[in-house]
């Protein structure tokens, strides 16, 4: 093979929410034999982890799925299929069972890698009006649902999320994040380890919250445990101390103070300490020095969001960023301003707009809880789910409750999923549509660069053309086109025909319909991607392109992304209040009525008994969740399905190298990994292990683990958001 015959390709990392540039290097048949980071990229320059420098591994896995699969229900056999019979089949029997049973009888869920895709971004949308059920689910309920109900709240748009100044705070407060396994999360930081590290070098401080030493832990300048589920006490007791100590400056219009202060009166520095095991002189020092700092953020991730009182807890962090006078000033808590045309919203934020059949509880942005699929599945009565699609989701494997989402998906009439393996969940599935190679799609980071550190934007072209595979785009315009039982002609464009109405929507309702011949694009998705950037804040169709803006560049559109394949700088993060504000008053709540009635609970919580032992999760850099332990490369090792568990623990119970874990939901036996980097009193047990039962994915089978969500209870949620609770599950831990 000669390196003559070699090219390469920039393209963005999809893999997690650092949006990474790489630089692939591909053979003359189109393989990935190289992987770097893109060391022009403005935003990364060059950083690589090794899950991304594994793409051309998992690119090249012989077990992806490359046709459509069509299980016989028979014999639970699997064939292979043309695509014009698995969307015929989808065209038969949805519709159908959609007549005899309504609406509501077909469900759908989305999974994380919609938020890393152009076919996530664009055409899930139309895929979910056309299905126009209420029974939509998605991973955010199982992840960052109660920062986008509090944010909403307080801010009026859930998607107006502030994240942290990275690289200009000087003082970080983190909670229940650990990025230097992840690399990051509803904070878009390509390289957050060496941020973290530029942070300190530059005389600012570190500190992290965690019931476990993490890795960041080990590298921040104070590192703090903390029971489980209690980071509301500890934030309200900096709340308290805030008010206590008289160092509130706020920079920001605000309602809601003397609320808020109230709420926080009876949370001193004592009280939570005895729940949070956080001493009341440090809960005190955190305060002063959070008010005292030239700037600072407090930032608080999934440790805290997948647990009791997830919402609470951010709702806390975005008022101590308030209280402080760092919310939206730079070095404290900012938002991006995102260079593709977001979702315009004119009304406030509303939560509980309808609410579940069985359980009652309430929709947050238009979704129900993933804690409610299966007993919407299996509850009988009018408005039972009959019919499920699945786009890029393993819940048998994340759910809270996974493995009774699992029986529940079995006892489906129908099910449909769009997913790269027949996996855990989608072995439940009747049809199974693959998409293409991620090299073969295009690349834009809607969701992830809404929540960046620092403005950025960049474009990847596909790297190879589509050959035989179906663009993941054309599979969900077309089952959107099969689910309301229209078939499609061969010599008919989905993709187009979608993207044509986008248009001419937009255009129409910015007055610029007569320039639709203007837009710019190889097909009509790029030209849509063309709209969204003229139109955007920095656009040259953007009437309010600021000077600042214009400084930058001279009015964005899609040529300039193909113009500089590494991405270009948009800046630092800039003021935007009050202009971002969807609440009704155009001034931030501090005190939203939703969130001072879930306080009652937390109140109610401080008299009950701490259970003995506590389970959490964790993250591990090899790993992304339940989908990449099929790469030989990245499996084995310190990548291993364990239970982290303190060494007193371990001699307390009597335990040797394995052990009984039972919580109210389930039982699971389990390998110790003792370790006194976790607090005594809690376990630690990574999730999207569980791979016993799968038959397909030939390496994931031989390091199989457990499913963590065995064990976590799908009748517990964080109330306000509906969120999976994960983290602070009470649990014994006997001898196997
Ligand atoms: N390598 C890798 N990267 C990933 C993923 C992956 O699976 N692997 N997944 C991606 C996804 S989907 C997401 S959402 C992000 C998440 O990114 P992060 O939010 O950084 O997630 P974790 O690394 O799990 O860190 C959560 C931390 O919370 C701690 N914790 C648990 N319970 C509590 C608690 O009650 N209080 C506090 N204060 N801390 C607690 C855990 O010990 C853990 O260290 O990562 C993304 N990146
Ligand atoms: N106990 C516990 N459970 C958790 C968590 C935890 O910390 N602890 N974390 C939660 C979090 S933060 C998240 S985000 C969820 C994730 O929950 P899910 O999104 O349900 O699970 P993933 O494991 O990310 O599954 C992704 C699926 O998408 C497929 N896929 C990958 N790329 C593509 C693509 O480009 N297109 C399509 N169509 N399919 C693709 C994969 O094969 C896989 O089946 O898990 C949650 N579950
Ligand atoms: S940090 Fe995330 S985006 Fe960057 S290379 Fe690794 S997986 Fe890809
Ligand atoms: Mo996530």
């Amino acid at each position: 093979m000669s390196a003559i015959s070699h090219r390469t390709a920039l393209r963005t990392c999809p893999l997690c929410e650092a949006v990474c540039g790489l630089e692939l290097t591909l053979d003359a048949q189109d393989h990935v034999v190289g992987v770097r980071g893109d060391r022009q990229d403005p935003f990364s320059r060059g950083f690589l982890c090794p899950k991304g420098a594994s793409l051309g591994h998992l690119d090249a896995d012989p077990d992806r799925l490359t046709r459509p699969m069509i299980r016989d229900r028979a014999d639970d056999s699997w064939r292979t299929a043309s695509w014009q019979e698995a969307f015929d089949l989808v065209a038969e029997r949805i519709p159908a069972l959609v007549q005899e049973y309504g609406r509501g009888a077909a469900a759908l869920y989305l999974g994380n890698p919609n938020a890393h895709t152009v076919a996530g971004a664009l055409y899930v949308p139309v895929l979910m009006r056309a299905l126009s059920t209420r029974n939509l689910y998605s991973a955010s309920t199982a992840d960052q649902m109660p920062k986008q109900v509090a944010s909403g709240l307080m801010f009026g748009d859930p998607l107006t999320v502030p994240v942290p100044d990275l690289d200009r705070t000087d003082l970080l407060l983190m909670l229940g994040a650990n990025p230097l396994e992840s690399n990051g999360s509803l904070c878009t930081a390509p390289d957050y380890p060496g941020r973290l590290k530029a942070l300190r070098k530059r005389g600012g401080r570190l500190v992290v919250v965690d019931p476990r030493r993490t890795r960041t832990a080990k590298i921040a300048d104070e590192h703090l445990f903390i029971r489980p589920g209690s980071d509301a006490y500890l934030l309200f007791g900096i709340v308290h101390t805030l008010f206590a100590e008289d160092l509130t400056d706020i920079g920001v219009p605000v309602d809601g103070l003397d609320e808020v202060r109230s709420a926080a009166t009876d949370f001193t520095p004592e009280v939570v300490a005895a729940r949070t095991g956080v001493p009341a002189d440090t809960v005190r020092r955190l305060a002063r020095e959070l008010a005292a700092a030239p700037s600072a953020a407090v930032y608080a991730r999934i440790g805290t969001c997948t647990a009791e009182f997830g919402t609470l807890t951010q709702w806390l962090v975005d008022v101590i960023n308030a209280l402080t006078g760092n919310l939206d000033r730079p070095g404290g808590a900012m938002f991006a301003t995102a260079a593709a045309l977001g979702i315009e919203r004119s009304r406030p934020f509303r939560l509980g707009r309808w609410h579940t059949r069985v359980r009652e509880l309430p929709e947050a942005m238009g979704e129900f809880p993933i804690a409610t699929l299966a007993e919407e599945i299996r509850t009988p009565g009018e408005g039972q789910i009959r019919a499920l699609i699945t786009v890029a989701g393993n819940p048998v494997l994340s759910a809270p409750g996974g493995p009774r989402l699992g029986s529940a998906l079995a006892e489906l009439e129908f099910m449909v999923s769009v997913d790269r393996y027949l996996n855990e969940t989608t072995r439940h599935a009747d049809v199974i549509l693959p998409p293409p190679r991620t090299v073969q799609s295009p690349h834009y980071d809607f969701a992830l660069l809404q929540f960046a550190v620092h403005n950025y934007a960049r474009y990847s072209r596909p790297a190879v053309p589509l050959g035989d595979a179906v663009a993941e785009a054309e599979i969900l315009a077309r089952l959107a086109l099969a689910v309301s039982g229209q078939q499609t002609e061969p010599s008919h464009d989905p993709i187009a025909a979608v993207d044509e109405l986008v248009i001419a929507g937009t255009l129409h309702k910015a007055g610029l319909l007569e320039r639709r011949e203007e837009l710019l694009g190889e097909n009509s998705t790029e030209q849509r991607i063309d709209m969204m950037l003229r139109l955007g804040p920095y656009g040259e169709w953007n009437s309010a392109v600021t000077p600042e803006n214009a400084a930058v560049h001279e009015g964005l559109n899609l040529q300039v992304l193909l113009d500089n394949p590494h991405g270009i700088d948009l800046g630092p993060l800039r003021p935007r209040l009050p202009g971002v504000l969807r609440t009704a008053s155009r001034r931030v709540d501090l005190a939203p009525p939703q969130l001072l009635e879930d306080v009652h609970r937390l109140r109610a919580r401080l008299a009950d008994d701490a259970p003995e032992i506590l389970l959490i999760g964790r993250r591990q850099l090899r790993s992304n969740n339940s989908w990449m332990h099929n790469i030989p490369t990245l499996v084995g090792g310190s990548n291993t399905c364990t239970l982290h568990i303190h060494p007193d623990d371990v001699a307390r119970l009597g335990l040797t190298d394995r052990a009984v874990v039972k919580s109210a939901a389930g039982t699971l036996t389990v390998p110790l990994e003792p370790t006194d980097e976790i607090m005594p009193g809690v376990v630690s047990l990574p999730h999207g292990w569980g791979h016993e039962a799968n038959e397909t994915q030939s390496v994931a089978r031989t390091h199989p683990g457990v499913n963590a969500n065995t064990l976590t209870d799908d009748s517990l949620v964080d109330v306000p958001s509906g969120n999976a609770v994960f983290n602070g599950v009470p649990v014994t831990v006997g001898p196997a």
